[in-house]
């Protein structure tokens, strides 16, 4: 078992029954670019490196053509939502393979696949008695009378106070926000103030579902954000669900009682149901017996069972979630409640991945600060470089920032040197003085090596860690690298150099392997190279360890460096067209909503993983003036309204001592007591969301791993 962060109960890929890998589906409202790429490529690395375990699965998706964004592009194009839905739509599918992204299906959410079984899905929950009406204010437009759901509308959050649009917090705390509970509510059309009215809804009640949630969030596996995060919600008062929306766009609320004709359903209930729609296609088009979507999806409603409570434990698809983290809550508490009460299996895992920035920066698509997909495919680059880039420049929580020159360095450095350059110069000897593979045993070091980038690559897979899988490939190609510079086979007699240049071939034809599901492209290249039968898509990580063909081609370097003048313009590019959208939205009098991360910009080449070490010097002196003493947690509980925060009470041996600390997201808050920590005590006095903060307590990293002692140093003991 690996040290990961996956549950010890975590079963390992593969299981023996088919499972399927979903991706947030975009909404086909706007030209993809990385940061749509960065969850894309993702979850099909993830599919890709499943298979290679030998894990059966699918890989779905589709785009989210309903909502009121798509809804207010159309307006404001004056087309049709549906036409500018579907022209997006079409674009979508035909650049994601150019990403070497291979979905087995590409629906979207406007067929009438996923109408019917959202339709199905609204009607057991009704069945189920888990609906109820409810008259909501709903913000309208005083001038033309209209209704003004979600995007129509923009004001205040409640919960922070920021700027918000419609049913979500985008600038401020990310919460999604219930009709009506936007506080000065602004007309996104006119821009004037909306008004709002009393209008009858139709409501999910989560609260039915809540002991069921709160049993799933414990079994679910994935990143830490999306197994810890949901827990203050689905411990806290679940607030029922608003389903449905004053418009045209959209699928109809199934009315069979009539009164809610005029009713679409929200987004967000249509939106998740397209994972079982696209399954459901694919499945259909290659046959049950190949693959079957019910095997992962369960049943789904049955109309002989009309009380949830004569239902049978919940069943467990595979279904792996790969999305972005600002969707967690609508993947780990709205959709696996809709799940459950319509009799389908719940999710097995949900991934949720960091954002992307640019040049150090939040990407913008309105300012211009973004990487187009179809920029990056017309300065000519290998999609491999992009998908080796956005993978494993950071861990997949984290945010990853593209810069060109960033780019540049990444692929020249680890690409080109590292990865490339192994295999060049291993495979072009092999076939120089062998014409191939030479006979010769592989050694048991190498043998080894090879075995521990299997085992790390797995690691990777259970979980749930992207870049590991990435990293596996590239750590072996080191290795090799180290293992020819160590051994120089150029000096040695034929017979020990046969045997170094076996060990290399063995080292080239498992880094292939492993390097499949990241650059795909290169690998094909490099297998064929081999002459190996069939494609390296589809072996598996067994073939790291089976014998290459005693006789192969001569091989090309496998990647061309990027070139500095080239990554030069394309980074004026982009920072001339930044320059222009802020004088354009200067004039338009919009205030810079996102100034608060430009001072972000400095760091923009250095590496994303690690923050640059600090270069100025302290003295004994002022290290001493830290006092850390050895505590322990002694109670934790959320801070009331916050979302991050936890109050702890901190056993410091002479001293009992009340900390604020950002906790609650990353934490098992419940496990908390009892760990031994390492408290800051003398620093100044902070009051956070009204509570008193006297000391902290250390953590590292971006997952707040605390910081503990090894054996039994007595608290209080100082630190140093
Ligand atoms: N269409 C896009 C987003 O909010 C949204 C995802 C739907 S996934 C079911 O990221
Ligand atoms: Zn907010």
């Amino acid at each position: 078992m690996s040290e990961h962060d996956h549950g010890d109960d975590n079963r390992r890929f593969p299981t023996d029954d088919p499972a399927v890998v979903t991706c947030g589906l975009p909404y086909a409202n706007g030209d993809l670019h990385v940061g749509h790429l960065r969850s894309i490529v993702a979850g099909d690395v993830f599919t890709r490196a499943l298979r290679s375990v030998g894990q059966e699965t699918a890989f779905v998706c589709g785009s989210d053509m309903h909502g009121a964004p798509i809804a207010v592009e159309a307006e404001q194009e004056g087309r049709s939502p549906r036409e500018v839905a579907l022209e997006y739509h079409e674009t979508y599918a035909e650049q994601f393979p150019q990403f070497g992204v291979e979905f087995d299906n590409y629906g979207h959410t406007d067929e009438p696949e996923n109408v019917e079984l959202t339709r199905e899905v609204v009607r057991a929950l009704r069945a189920e008695g888990h609906l109820v009406e409810k008259e909501v204010k709903v913000a309208y437009d005083p001038t033309t009378e209209q209704p003004l759901p979600d995007r129509f509308v923009e004001g205040t959050c409640p919960y922070c106070g920021e700027r918000a649009r419609g049913d979500e917090c985008d600038e401020g705390c990310g919460r999604h926000l219930e009709p009506g509970e936007i506080e000065d509510p602004v007309s996104v059309a006119t821009g004037e103030p909306a008004e709002y009215r009393l209008r009858e809804h139709e409501f999910f009640r989560l609260a039915d579902l809540q002991e069921y949630l709160q049993a799933f969030i414990d079994r679910l596996e994935g990143t830490a954000n999306a197994r810890k995060q949901p827990r203050e919600w689905i411990f806290g008062d679940l607030e029922d669900w608003c389903i449905t929306r004053d418009m045209d766009w959209g699928i109809d609320y199934p009315d069979e009682d009539g009164g809610h004709e005029d009713l679409v359903l929200y987004v967000w209930v249509d939106a998740p149901v397209e994972y079982i729609a696209s399954t459901k296609q694919y499945s259909e088009r290659v046959g049950a017996e190949a693959y079957d979507w019910r095997a992962v999806w369960g049943e789904g409603p049955d109309p002989e069972l009309p009380s949830g409570e004569e239902r049978g434990p919940p069943g467990r698809g595979d279904i792996v979630h790969v999305i972005g983290k600002d969707i967690i809550q609508h993947h780990t508490v709205f959709w696996p409640a809709m799940l459950r009460a319509a009799g389908y299996d719940e999710p097995r895992a949900v991934v949720a991945c960091g954002w992307v920035t640019v040049d150090g920066e939040g990407l913008s698509t309105s300012r211009g600060r973004a990487v187009w997909a179809e920029e990056y495919l017309e300065a000519g680059f290998e999609p491999d470089l992009l998908r080796y880039y956005l993978t494993t420049a950071g861990g997949f929580q984290d945010d990853v920032d593209f810069s060109w020159e960033r780019f540049r360095q990444r692929v020249n450095d680890e690409l080109v040197d590292d990865l490339g350059n192994f295999l060049y110069r291993s495979l072009l000897f092999a076939h120089r003085n062998y014409g191939g593979t030479p006979e010769a045993d592989v050694s048991e070091d190498v043998r080894a090596a090879v075995r521990d980038a299997v085992e790390q690559f797995r690691d990777g897979l259970d979980g749930y860690e992207v870049r590991e899988v990435g990293d596996a490939a590239v750590d072996l190609a080191r290795f090799g690298n180290a293992y020819i510079q160590n051994n120089e086979p150029w000096n040695l007699d034929d017979d020990a150099a046969a045997r170094v240049i076996r060990d290399c071939v063995q080292i080239a034809k498992a880094v292939t392997v492993l390097a499949e599901p990241v650059i795909p492209d290169t690998a094909e290249r490099v297998w064929e190279t081999l002459d190996e039968p069939g494609s390296v898509h589809d072996a598996t990580v067994d073939a790291a360890l089976e014998t290459p063909p005693a006789e192969f081609h001569e091989p090309a370097e496998p990647f061309e460096p990027v070139d500095e003048d080239h990554v030069a313009d394309l980074a004026a590019r982009l920072e001339e067209r930044v320059a222009e959208s802020d004088t354009d939205t200067e004039t338009d009098g919009a205030t810079g909503a996102e100034s608060e991360t430009e001072d972000m910009a400095d760091t923009a080449d250095t590496d994303a993983d690690v923050e640059p070490l600090t270069q100025e010097r302290i003295s004994h002196e002022m290290f001493q003036e830290l006092d850390m003493r050895v505590g322990r947690i002694e109670s934790a509980e959320p801070v009331e309204g916050a979302d991050e925060l936890v109050r702890l009470e901190v056993d410091v041996g002479v001293d009992r001592r009340q900390v604020v600390a950002g906790l609650q997201q990353l934490h098992d808050v419940d496990d908390l007591p009892g760990t031994r920590v390492v408290v800051l005590v003398n620093l100044e006095k902070a009051e956070l969301f009204g509570v008193e903060s006297n000391g902290m307590v250390l953590a590292a990293g971006e997952e707040a791993d605390l910081l503990t002692t090894h054996d039994d140093a007595a608290l209080g003991g100082r630190v140093r």
